[in-house]
């Protein structure tokens, strides 16, 4: 099928039989255009105008990513230096229209609904609430949230946390939208009060980029930025969708295409942004209604198939660089890299040579003749640039996918170079900067030191637990008071009603958020929602305007500045709520929490005493379009043990619980990947339809592979149910999903999240990072009563 002409992913006849399904539930249909473009336009008006956005505020939407605008809470792509053309996004606006809302979630609401009530409703109905404008206490005699005044709220925190037998029983969840500033002092608050319990969404996202690219490069951030773009001849994406959930990075990907540049996606999908790409910002493309044409080649594993395929590419490297050697032609390795930059690289090559063959195409799922076409496009490359998302990252084996990737872009010296490096994308907006100002559960001994000498006292030493950990410690009754910062834990973690019983087993659970969501319906047994401002509003304190400032996925560091009027006179910023609740547990002996609010640019000193690479730091961020926070690798910097970056040599695994459930199961075993419609922001639903890949109206579908659908004998159109299979007792099931056709490999099965949530076992996660396995779940289907 031509790229250009667009492509049918359901068929005809699975449309005619859908169509009773479609009057009541929704319905599929192929999406013919491309990405972006006039589509995108118009779901914009609707969003405004279904968000009741007032006019006032529609001017916030020009000012996103603009030099003395707000950083956008969409996600945590880069912005052209704050350029001065508005950069347009749809899923930008979904966003800023989401919190620009003219709806309000006030103490009425609250009067009028019990939590029971509000259990009942989808987490789309709870989001379309609208904004929450007052601190609510839970009161369990009505099973209703009633209104109580900010300090009784702190005083309630204060005297849960002190009552604590050790300060491990507490837990503090962070979601990457907090800024540097409310991260930094919310994790000096939690370390004095004396815990590393850091649960935080990146748990749950880039952690295996996060813990795997130390043990290679030495840093586990990414070494490009958008400069690299403009020079880069070849791209490898791994596992992303960006036309939903990174669409500035199409307008770059756009420019790369009409250079020239070879860009490949690898993921199980053809996503049909990565295909076809119309740029709102480009007149000529919109009045002509044509698009121009982004990925040349698509190379599509199996779910959890890209660490064998990246070693099979390794692998023909080596085997490429052997031959070329014993020929005495030039080598195809970047033998001067490898040689003043790297270590292990011999044992790396030898592990490489030995590797099956075989056991790369099993466990990849790619067929021999396509992986030998990739290995042709890298080997050709002088400027690679790998990126990746969810797809490499959500499985048992991705710290070593991670670690694979980065080296193989070693091997041909692709790490440090103009237009060459590796690039995660990020998703929450100030994940990556959260995680920099010490929001961190294995905080390094270097980083405590400091930060106990710059506030004076004596930090706690024992790492704290992560996302899944502190679930179990719940479960264990060894955590008994959860605060969140922003996020939906209850939801966006895996095992849901095993994660429900976590959280009610709680004393208190505090939810700091802009929205109603799930996780104020689930609670402990005291329980408090406190209403903030969200990063489009203008935050006044002490008479003047107070910025904040973030960190996106390629390390620059800028500030951001709300303009709209606060949705409610009662919301406080997050700054004041971390200050709120510390000065109630601690007092302000130590530290002045209070003058902290007062004037946010002595956090960003406090930062800059307490962290590196922050020197000077009103000043940079005074800049339009900030600064470069220094990545030592982006340098050819080595900080890891050897001073040099290391190859890692990693092993097929041929034993692992999907391996297992396949002996027992045989083909009728499927593989569940969990991921995001295009009318989603995780958590939050915006509404019913995944536009790109022809899904209408509904959410509750199952993508799967039609030879699988004959095979199991079932047919497109019907409602099957899922069930988990793991090694524990435990049923794991989630029913009426709408089987749909869809070019997907067999064996692998899709679906969205959160409705799956409930599906992913607790301890199934990546090895050495700790990430539930959104994207492997060995499941069974079976027809629906
Ligand atoms: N509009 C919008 N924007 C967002 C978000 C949102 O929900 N909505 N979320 C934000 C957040 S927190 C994040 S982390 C990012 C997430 O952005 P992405 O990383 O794009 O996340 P997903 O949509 O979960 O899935 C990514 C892709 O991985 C592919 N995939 C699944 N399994 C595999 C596999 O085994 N191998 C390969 N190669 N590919 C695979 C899927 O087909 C899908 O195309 O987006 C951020 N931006
Ligand atoms: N099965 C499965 N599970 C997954 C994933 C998957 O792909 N599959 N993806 C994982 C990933 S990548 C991530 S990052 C996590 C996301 O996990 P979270 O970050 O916990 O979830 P969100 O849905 O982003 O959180 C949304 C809520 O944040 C609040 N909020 C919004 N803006 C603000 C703000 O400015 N301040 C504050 N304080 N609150 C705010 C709102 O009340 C909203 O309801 O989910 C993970 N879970
Ligand atoms: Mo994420």
């Amino acid at each position: 099928m031509s790229p250009g002409r667009g492509r049918a992913y359901a068929t005809a006849s699975i449309q005619e039989s859908l169509v009773e399904t479609q009057k009541k539930e929704g319905f599929i249909a192929p999406y013919t255009h491309a990405a972006a473009g006039w589509g995108a336009v118009k779901q914009v008006a609707i969003n405004l105008f279904r968000e009741k956005v007032s006019g006032s505020n529609y001017k916030t939407l020009f000012a996103q990513n603009q030099p003395d605008g707000f950083d956008c809470p969409g996600c945590a792509w880069p912005d052209r230096a704050h350029a001065s053309t508005f950069e347009f996004c749809e899923n930008g606006v979904k966003a800023v229209a989401a919190e620009a809302t003219g709806k309000r979630v006030g103490p009425e609401f609250f009067a009028r609904h019990t939590v029971a009530e509000l259990m009942a409703q989808s987490d789309y109905e709870l989001e379309r609430h609208g904004r929450l404008t007052d601190p609510m206490v839970y009161d369990s005699a009505t099973d209703r949230y009633r209104k109580i005044e900010w300090a009784d709220a702190f005083a309630l925190i204060g005297r849960h946390l002190q009552a604590l037998d050790d300060p491990n029983e507490a837990a503090f969840y962070t979601s990457g939208r907090a800024s540097n500033e409310a991260a930094f002092l919310y994790q000096l608050f939690v370390r004095m009060v004396g815990t590393n319990n850091f649960p935080d969404c990146s748990n749950m996202c880039h952690e295996p980029t996060s813990r795997g690219l130390p043990g290679t490069v030495g840093i586990g951030k990414g070494t490009v930025t958008l400069d690299d773009f403009e020079h880069a001849d070849t791209l490898l994406i791994f596992g992303q969708n960006p036309a939903t959930n990174h669409p500035r990075m199409l307008g770059e990907l756009r420019a790369c295409a009409k250079r020239g540049a070879t860009i490949v996606s690898i993921n199980p999908l053809r996503e049909r942004g990565l295909e076809r790409f119309t740029d709102p910002q480009a007149p000529l493309e919109m009045l002509t209604n044509s698009s121009t044409s982004i990925s040349s080649m698509f190379v599509q594993p199996k779910l959890g198939g890209d660490f064998a395929l990246i070693k099979g590419l390794a692998k023909r490297l080596v085997e490429l660089d052997d031959a070329a050697r014993a020929a005495g032609q030039g080598r195809l390795v970047d033998v001067a890299f490898i040689a003043e930059h790297t270590t292990g690289y011999d044992t790396f090559a030898d592990d490489l040579r030995r590797e099956s063959w075989d056991d790369i195409l099993a466990e990849s799922g790619v067929a021999r003749d396509r992986l030998e076409q990739l290995a042709q496009v890298y080997v050709k490359g002088k400027a690679v640039i790998a990126t990746w998302g969810m797809g490499l990252t959500q499985h048992k084996n991705s710290l070593a996918a991670v670690q694979m990737l980065s080296n193989l872009m070693m091997m041909r010296g692709n790490i440090g170079r103009l237009g060459a490096g590796l690039c995660p994308v990020r998703g929450h907006s100030n994940v990556q900067g959260d995680r920099t100002v010490g929001i961190e559960e294995k905080p390094s001994k270097a980083f405590l030191d400091r930060l106990g000498k710059a506030f004076d006292f004596e930090p706690p030493r024992r790492h704290g637990y992560d996302v899944v950990e502190t679930i179990r410690a719940m479960l264990e009754g060894k955590v008994k008071v959860f605060i969140g910062l922003g996020g939906n834990f209850a939801i966006a973690t895996p095992d849901t009603p095993l994660t429900f019983d976590a959280l009610r087993s709680c004393a208190l659970t505090v939810q700091v958020t802009t929205k109603l969501n799930r996780s104020h319906l689930v609670h402990g047994k005291d329980a408090l929602i406190l209403p903030t401002l969200g990063r489009t509003e203008i935050d006044l304190q002490q008479g003047v305007a107070q910025g904040v400032t973030v960190e996106d996925s390629m390390s620059m560091v800028h500030i951001s500045y709300g303009l709209n009027k606060p949705a409610s006179p009662n919301l406080l910023s997050e700054i004041a709520i971390v200050a709120g609740m510390a000065d109630a547990t601690l007092g302000s002996g130590k530290v002045d929490w209070k003058g902290y609010v007062d004037d946010y640019a002595r956090i960003r000193d406090a930062i800059e005493r307490s962290i590196d690479g922050f020197h000077d730091y009103n000043a940079r961020v005074a800049v339009p379009g900030g600064f470069h926070l220094k990545v030592a690798s982006r340098e050819r910097e080595w900080v890891t043990a050897s001073g040099k970056a290391q190859f890692v040599v990693h092993g097929i695994d041929k034993d692992t619980p999907i391996h297992r459930a396949r002996a027992r199961h045989g083909a009728r075993l499927m593989v569940l990947m969990t991921t995001r419609s295009h009318d989603q922001y995780n958590t939050t639903i915006y509404g019913m339809d995944d536009r790109y890949r022809g899904v209408f109206g509904m959410r509750r579908v199952l993508f799967a592979n039609r030879q699988d659908i004959e095979m199991l004998g079932l047919a497109p159109g019907q409602w099957v149910d899922i069930t988990s299979v793991w090694s524990d007792d435990v049923q794991r099931r989630a029913e009426r999903f709408l089987l749909v056709e869809y070019d997907i490999p067999r064996g692998c099965l899709g679906a969205y999240y959160p409705e799956t949530n409930a599906l992913v076992p607790l301890g199934s996660v990546a090895d050495g990072a700790g990430t539930p396995t959104s994207k492997s779940i060995p499941v069974l289907i079976s027809a629906s009563a």
